[in-house]
């Protein structure tokens, strides 16, 4: 087992990982930018290093200073939370060539997820479902419309190298596919380095669902249920829940096993997530792998009462996976993400002060922050200051729960998305379960809940 992890993150997830840490009896050290001094990440963690200023690329993304920060504390693990270095293949290799262990998957394996149109091969030959479309990426302009042609309109054009939404063009018919090749391959170049692109067949009003995995260094893999993350605006989630409200018992079982097929495909060790689009008819098709930790684990946590942080530590420190049979699915889980942002102004970040700062308590509530009453959000970093999370019984009562959570939330300075949150909470729509990834675009939020 590992005698000291440093935590190469900051906020609510470098905090989450030092508890989970705290638990198993294992050593922190926290890394942190001069913007960070008083964040809760730093106070908690048994050493702190202060590896620079703080835009990120001189901080959290600086690897020779992490490296650094890893060898005078003699740290023998690194976890890389999300974002920032998560998905780094090199930050990944560089750790293991100097003898610390990335807790996280192997070079081979990020890479070969984070090539979205190799992945979906990859997948495709394991069994996994995937959008219908072309196999691997486009020679050119020519090739999306002989293709595009093919298969149908409308379609969707892809960056290999891309995610969240970025390089990414609808196509609806004939006359756009030349012009929307060009500007995706050039928005793939500018913003991945990478103008890599792949065409799929376009899947109408999906459903995001995705499934958690967990896999251990023996080859065994095993899920965790699934979740929904169909709330979302501009590809940010706000939302998520476990289970999801479309996703029956025998459904679950299907996409489960799809989804353990997939990372058995490339011998996945640690946590991971399969995402999927699901159509009204719960056909379901792989659209990419995360191949670290998510934002919204806490509903999955809720659900099965497994701890995802501690089994990540574990299976790479070579422990047996929990038997599949050992596994419940439990009640239902809801996450709102708590933004300092102003839903009134196009979510406008919002950093500043926070004058004061209450929590919701009580049965079934959970928050994952780093924020406290006089804490200083920094306008450096993004703009989540924490995660309240619920569970219950049913889905109905969830989200009685999370309205009852959220109305008990005091957060004064800046403006967050919490009365957005309550409004989507008490919305027919969202409490009928019957929505898709469209649901936000329709939504029509009149901030007249909170005062
Ligand atoms: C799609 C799609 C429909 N058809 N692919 C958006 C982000 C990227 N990771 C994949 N995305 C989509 N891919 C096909 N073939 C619709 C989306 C999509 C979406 C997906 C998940 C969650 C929210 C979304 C919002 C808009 C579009």
């Amino acid at each position: 087992m590992y005698n000291k992890i440093l935590i190469a993150n900051r906020g609510e997830i470098a905090l989450r990982v030092i508890r989970a840490c705290n638990e198993l009896g294992i050593k922190t050290v926290a890394i942190y930018s001069t913007a960070d001094e008083l964040s809760l990440h730093v106070k908690f963690a048994d050493e702190a290093v202060c590896i620079g200023p703080p835009p990120s690329s001189d901080s959290y993304l600086n690897i020779p200073r992490i490296i650094a920060a890893a060898e005078i504390t003699d740290a023998d693990a690194i976890h890389p939370g999300y974002g920032f270095l998560s998905e780094s293949a090199k930050f990944s290799k560089i750790c293991s060539e100097n003898k610390i262990t990335f807790l996280g998957p192997s070079p081979t394996i990020i890479d070969s997820m984070g090539n979205k149109a190799k992945a979906k091969q990859t997948m495709k030959k394991a069994g996994v479902p995937v959008v219908p479309g072309g196999d691997g990426t486009l020679s050119g302009p020519e090739e999306a419309l002989l293709k595009a042609n093919e298969m149908g309109y409308p379609v969707m054009l892809k960056a290999s190298a891309g995610g969240g939404g970025r390089g990414m063009r609808f196509v609806e018919d004939e006359s756009n596919v030349i012009s929307a090749f060009k500007s995706a391959n050039q928005e793939a170049l500018t913003s991945f380095g990478n103008g890599d692109i792949y065409i799929e067949k376009f899947i109408e009003n999906p459903r995001h669902i995705e499934v958690q995995v967990l896999g251990d260094s023996f080859g065994n893999i095993i899920h965790l249920g699934e979740r929904e993350c169909s709330i979302q605006r501009r590809h940010q989630k706000l939302i998520e829940e476990s289970p999801s409200p479309l996703v029956d018992s025998s459904t679950r079982e299907r996409i489960g096993k799809a989804a353990i097929r997939g990372a058995k495909a490339v011998k996945y060790i640690g946590v991971g997530t399969i995402e999927f689009l699901m159509d009204k008819n719960k056909n379901f098709y792989f659209m990419e792998m995360n191949t670290r930790i998510q934002v919204e684990h806490p509903v999955t946590e809720m659900v099965t009462g497994v701890d995802l942080i501690k089994q990540q530590i574990l299976m790479h420190a070579g422990e047996k996976i929990i038997e599949p049979r050992e596994l419940k699915l439990r009640g239902h889980s809801i996450e709102c993400r708590i933004n300092a942002e102003d839903p009134s102004n196009n979510f406008l970040p919002f950093p500043g002060n926070i004058t004061s700062f209450h929590m919701p308590g009580g049965k079934g509530v959970r928050v994952d922050s780093h924020a406290y009453s006089g804490y200083e959000i920094p306008r450096y970093y993004d703009s989540m200051i924490g995660k309240i999370i619920v569970h219950a019984k049913s889905r109905k009562r969830a989200i009685l729960r999370m309205q009852r959570a959220l109305q008990e939330t005091i957060i004064d300075g800046p403006k967050t998305t919490i009365p957005y949150q309550l409004a989507i909470m008490k919305d027919n729509k969202f409490i009928s379960g019957n929505f898709d990834t469209s649901f936000l675009e329709n939504f029509e939020y009149k901030n007249k809940i909170n005062k």
